[in-house]
C-alpha cells in the first residue's frame, strides 16, 4: 500500500478445482458447504484497475460480465473503509473474451488486490479473502499461489472459513489444457446452479459425502505425488458435479457431445500411458492436466478433436499481485 494512492491495478489468475466446491451453507455470507481444492495457474488471468473519481460520485463498472459481483465487493469494501470517494472498476481479461473460462474468481481476486492498494491501511489476508468471497466463493483461492485447500469450516459467520497454500507450484511438473469446445453463455451460472441443485437433486447430500472421502484421498496421491491416483480421484469429484447437476430439476446439463469426445480421447490416452486427467467445471469446456514430457502429445490429440475450437496451455502459478499504482 502506498500514501496518497489514487488508482490501483492488480491481476490474479484463474484457478481449477481437483476437488469442487458445488455447494453453500450459507447463500447469504457465500459459505461453501464442503471443503475444495484447487491449482492456481500462471498465464491466464484478469486485470482490475480501480480508481478514485470525485467525493460522493456514483461507482462506475467497465468489467467482463454481470458488475454484480463486484459491486457486492465494493459495498462491504466501503463499509469496511470508510471510504466514500466514488470509484471506477475496470477488468479486463488476457484469454479471449468468447473463450468460455470463467473468470469470476480471477477478477474478484485482482479485484479485492486493488482495492486493498486504495485503503489507508492494508486489511488482514483474512480480510481480503472474505471481501473476496462476498464476490464469489471460488476468488479466495485465485489469492494463493500453487495447490490451496479452501476449507468450509463450521462457524456460522465462517470464521475458520479459509484457504491455505498445501504445496507450491513446481510440487508436481505438470501443464494445464484447457480445450474449449464451447465459448457461449452458459445454460445457467454456478451460483444460481448451487442452488438448485441443493434444493432439487437427489443426489447432493452424496456428492458433500463423497467429496470429504475425494478429498481425503487426493491430498494423499498429492502428497505422495501419485499421478494415477490424482487423476482417477479429479476425474470422479468431477463426474460427480455433473451427476448432482443433472439430476436437478430442472436439469442443468453443461456437458456437450464434444465435450464427451475430450473425455473419451483423455482416458484412451492414460490407458496407453500417456499421463494426463481431465477435470470440467460448470460449463462444456476441459481441463487436462498432465505431465510436462506429454504435454505435446496430448495438445495434438486434443486440437485434433472435432468440435475443439482452441487449446489453451497454461501451468501451476502463483498469487494475485498488485501490478501499478498510481499517485496523487
Ligand atoms: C470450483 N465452481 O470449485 C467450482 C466447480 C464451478 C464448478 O467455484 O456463487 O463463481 O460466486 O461463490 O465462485 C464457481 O463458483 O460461485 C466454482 P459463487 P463461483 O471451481
Amino acid at each position: 500500500m502506498t500514501d496518497n494512492c489514487n488508482k490501483c491495478s492488480a491481476t490474479a489468475p484463474i484457478n481449477v478445482a481437483l476437488i469442487k466446491y458445488w455447494g453453500k451453507r450459507s447463500d447469504e455470507l457465500n459459505l461453501p458447504a464442503g471443503d475444495s481444492l484447487s491449482l492456481t495457474l500462471s498465464s491466464l488471468r484478469s486485470t482490475v484497475t480501480v480508481a478514485f473519481h470525485g467525493d460522493g460520485a456514483d461507482d462506475l463498472y467497465d468489467v467482463v460480465g454481470d458488475p454484480a459481483k463486484a459491486r457486492r465487493v465494493v459495498s462491504r469494501f466501503r463499509e469496511l473503509t470508510g471510504i466514500r470517494q466514488g470509484l471506477r472498476v475496470k477488468s479486463e481479461n488476457n484469454f479471449p473474451g468468447g473463450a468460455g473460462l470463467a473468470s469470476s474468481a480471477s477478477s474478484m481476486a485482482a479485484l479485492v488486490t486493488a482495492l486493498a492498494g486504495l485503503a489507508e491501511s492494508m486489511p488482514s489476508e483474512q480480510q481480503l479473502a472474505q471481501l473476496a468471497r462476498l464476490g464469489s466463493g471460488s476468488a479466495v483461492r485465485s489469492l494463493l499461489p500453487g495447490y490451496v485447500l479452501w476449507q468450509a469450516g463450521q462457524d456460522l459467520q465462517g470464521a475458520d472459513c479459509r484457504a491455505r497454500t498445501l504445496y507450491p507450484p513446481d510440487h508436481l511438473s505438470l501443464k494445464v489444457i484447457a480445450a474449449i469446445v464451447d465459448e457461449g453463455p452458459k445454460p445457467l451460472g454456478s451460483t444460481a446452479a448451487m442452488t438448485l441443485c441443493r434444493d432439487t437433486s437427489p443426489f447432493y447430500d452424496a456428492y458433500l459425502e463423497s467429496s470429504k472421502r475425494d478429498l481425503r484421498l487426493l491430498r494423499q496421491a498429492l502428497e505422495a505425488k501419485e499421478f494415477a491416483a490424482l487423476a482417477e480421484i479429479a476425474e470422479a469429484n468431477a463426474l460427480a458435479l455433473h451427476a448432482v447437476s443433472i439430476t436437478a430439476r430442472p436439469p442443468v446439463i453443461y456437458l456437450k457431445p464434444s465435450t464427451l469426445r475430450v473425455i473419451e480421447t483423455v482416458r484412451q490416452l492414460r490407458a496407453d500411458a500417456i499421463g494426463c486427467f481431465f477435470t470440467i467445471d460448470a460449463g462444456p469446456n476441459v481441463f487436462i492436466f498432465c505431465l510436462d514430457r506429454d504435454l505435446e502429445r496430448v495438445k495434438g490429440r486434443i486440437a485434433g478433436l472435432a468440435g475443439v475450437r482452441d487449446v489453451l496451455v497454461d501451468g501451476p502459478g502463483g498469487e494475485a499481485a498488485i501490478t501499478q499504482e498510481h499517485l496523487f
